[in-house]
């Protein structure tokens, strides 16, 4: 039988490397993106040693770029069974009122312009797919609870759940299904980047609690990814044991 083909946005770090790791473990054939060449290649010659690995230098931000690349797959990669539109990232994390508008449409053009290049340009390769295709949309908690300094990156994230369920609509037919999955809190390099490359800031956000990992994220994945075809999964909210909700917020003088 011939593999399966992954396709992941954002496999350079924390959960888009942990989902290619567990995807090759089950003998999937992986189409691995990111921006970070090095850390890519290093991926692709760990992965290629179990599983067909196709690594593409990609800014999703870049509509034209992600157009060509997918169009340019090798034969043996054209036949995509499920997409992961994993990249993004936070910035800023102050009050709106506080922060450089360059950050907020840095988190616009990945979280949504980048997400909504990669699924526009696989669309035909995963309708062709047909029965048992994904579309496996990485959303946030943040996109259902809003939080001081959260503005346009929760905002995004609301923008992928509502994206997930419009898109299911429109393939109603085709086979192909859509999923939001949001975790919560979870330990990758998500801190440091959002906070601006500050390791003591970052360490910060997970000290004295116990976070999702990587891997818990990439285990969802996989279970959304293999339930028999006649199942979708809309969302999936996912956090740690130990992270709720707080109180309102009333402002007093
Ligand atoms: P990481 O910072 O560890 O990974 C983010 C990945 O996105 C990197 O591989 C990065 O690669 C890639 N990326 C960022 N911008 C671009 C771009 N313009 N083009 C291509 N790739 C890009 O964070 P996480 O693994 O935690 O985040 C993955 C996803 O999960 C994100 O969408 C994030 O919003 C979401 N999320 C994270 C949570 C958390 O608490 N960690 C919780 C809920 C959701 P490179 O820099 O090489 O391009
Ligand atoms: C990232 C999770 O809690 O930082 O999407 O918003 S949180």
């Amino acid at each position: 039988m011939l593999s399966k083909t992954l396709f992941i946005t954002g496999a350079t770090s924390g959960f888009g490397a942990a989902t290619a790791r567990r995807f090759a473990r089950d003998g999937w054939s992986l189409i691995i993106t990111g921006r970070r060449e090095e850390r890519l290649f290093a991926l692709a010659n760990e992965l290629g040693a179990l599983v067909p690995v196709h690594p593409l230098k990609l800014d999703v931000q870049d509509a034209t770029a992600v157009a060509d690349a997918i169009a340019c797959l090798p034969p043996e990669f054209r036949q995509v069974h499920t997409l992961v539109n994993n990249a993004g990232l936070a910035l800023a994390p102050a009050a709106m009122q506080n922060v450089a508008l360059a950050d907020l449409h840095t988190m616009i053009n990945t979280n949504i312009t980048g997400v909504v290049n990669v699924t526009h340009a696989l669309l035909p390769r995963l309708i062709e797919t047909g029965a048992g295709a994904n579309i496996i949309n990485i959303g946030s908690t943040a996109g259902e609870w809003p939080y001081p300094g959260s503005h346009v990156y929760g905002a995004s994230k609301a923008f992928i759940k509502q994206f997930s369920y419009n898109l299911r609509s429109d393939l109603m037919g085709t086979g192909v299904r859509v999923t939001d999955l949001a975790p919560g809190i979870a330990e990758t390099e998500f801190s440091v980047v959002r906070n601006s490359g500050d390791q003591a800031a970052a360490d910060a956000v997970y000290k004295g609690t116990v976070p999702l990992s990587a891997v818990d994220v990439a285990e969802q994945i996989a279970h959304i990814a293999n339930l028999p075809d006649h199942i979708n999964i809309n969302r999936i909210e996912m956090v740690p044991v130990r992270q709720a909700w707080g109180p309102y917020a009333i402002f007093r003088e």
